[in-house]
């Protein structure tokens, strides 16, 4: 969909295309000049105002913040193979839909989808000297009274002797004689993801709890190294809280970062596909009788048709070339009558990755859609 408001008249001003050519449409009432302001959440899938649900696949949505002329349509559509979203100008956003990534992290992974548009990936940072490097207040106990670390509060809990924070060799160590002891550094928006990161360089009793946006990130941890990982923030409270687990503690981290994940979705579900390689059935949507070897079923009205008496069985086939080790899905649209059962094997007689235990399908009466992913094995062969 196109809107410029610029534009004089609907049709001039709202325009929607379909595989690249634009499309007549109906408009009711006028579209106004400018486009509505609002801050509710950015929906993909749903209309929200009718609790509607689309039913179908969805792939690279992009939006772009000014309108794209026909001959920038019809070259991105490009003849069914979007490959120039990334260069088109104004790109603002880009969902790919499994392609998605962020820090390690794919598109699906803890229920994100990943902005992969100029305006996505991580914000800037949150945490003031999470690096240790401004060792001016080298620890939160003078001899007399609590002190604050550079970039870090207190939380409200009262550094003594026995329970501080201390700077050393550019990092800092928790000392604990086992009362709270917590630093606190950024804030956070409820309702936003973040990435964080921390080095636990050292572990001499005790373990290592970390806290954001009210969220528990680590819980007593004790193996010193890299703890990241992301969090949906579920109020404005600090972006990272370093804490003891419990009782007597004392630890050495490093390295202590927050960022805002720019535009991340929060998937709510959808099963998240990347979009994979290339097909392997022929002639998949029975479209004519071939490629298929088959006795006893047919291939007519661009289906498989099976019809089995009591007792028996009947099958059909074709070779495929499968690599030991690789991962494959087998997607197909079946329909039979309820409490029977059909199968999918990769093989005849010696079982391959797709097997007896992952490849029968339960009939259901009407029609259903299979999904199965199987990871081939020596005796892979025929589909
Ligand atoms: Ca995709
Ligand atoms: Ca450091």
């Amino acid at each position: 969909m196109v809107f410029d408001g610029t534009a004089s008249g609907n049709a001039n001003r709202l325009k929607g295309y379909l595989n690249g050519v634009e499309q007549t449409l109906e408009y009711s009432g006028t579209i106004p000049a400018a486009a509505h302001s609002q801050s509710a959440i950015f929906r993909i899938g749903k209309d929200q105002a009718n609790n509607l649900f689309s039913q179908g696949s969805i792939d690279e949505v992009s939006v772009f913040s000014s309108a794209l002329t026909a001959r920038e349509v019809d070259a991105l559509y490009n003849n069914g193979k979007p490959t120039k979203i990334r260069t088109t100008p104004n790109l603002a956003h880009w969902f790919r839909m499994g392609e998605g990534k962020l820090d390690g992290k794919s598109d699906g992974d803890e229920n994100l989808l990943f902005d992969q548009g100029p305006n996505g990936g991580l914000g800037s940072e949150l945490v003031t000297n999470g690096d240790f490097s401004d060792n001016s207040v080298p620890d939160t106990y003078d001899g007399s009274s609590a002190v604050n670390l550079v970039g870090w509060t207190s939380g409200g809990a009262t550094f003594t002797a026995d329970a501080h924070f201390v700077i050393t060799d550019g990092k800092c160590r928790l000392i604990s004689d086992g009362t709270n002891t917590v630093i606190n550094s950024g804030t956070t928006v409820a309702g936003r993801t973040y990435r964080y990161s921390i080095d636990l360089t050292d572990v001499t009793s005790g373990g290592l709890t970390l806290i954001g946006g009210g969220v528990v990130l680590e819980a007593n941890a004790t193996s010193p190294r890299t703890y990241t990982g992301f969090y949906t923030a579920t109020s404005a409270t600090s972006a990272i809280s370093i804490n003891r687990q419990s009782g007597v503690t004392d630890f050495t981290f490093d390295n202590v970062s927050v960022k805002e994940v720019q535009n991340v979705g929060t998937i709510n579900g959808p099963r998240i596909q990347a979009d994979g390689g290339t097909e392997l059935v022929t002639n998949g949507t029975f479209d004519a009788d071939s490629d298929w070897s088959h006795s006893g079923t047919t291939i007519s009205g661009g289906t498989a048709n099976f019809s089995v008496s009591s007792g028996g069985y009947i099958f059909m086939n074709q070779s495929e070339s499968f690599v030991d080790g690789s991962t494959y899905q087998l997607t197909a649209t079946v329909n039979g009558t309820a409490s029977k059962e059909m199968r999918f094997m990769d093989s005849g007689a010696n079982n391959g990755g797709l097997t007896t235990s992952n490849g029968v399908v339960a009939m259901t009466g009407s029609a259903q859609e299979v999904s199965i992913t199987f990871t081939a094995n020596a005796n892979s062969s025929t589909a």
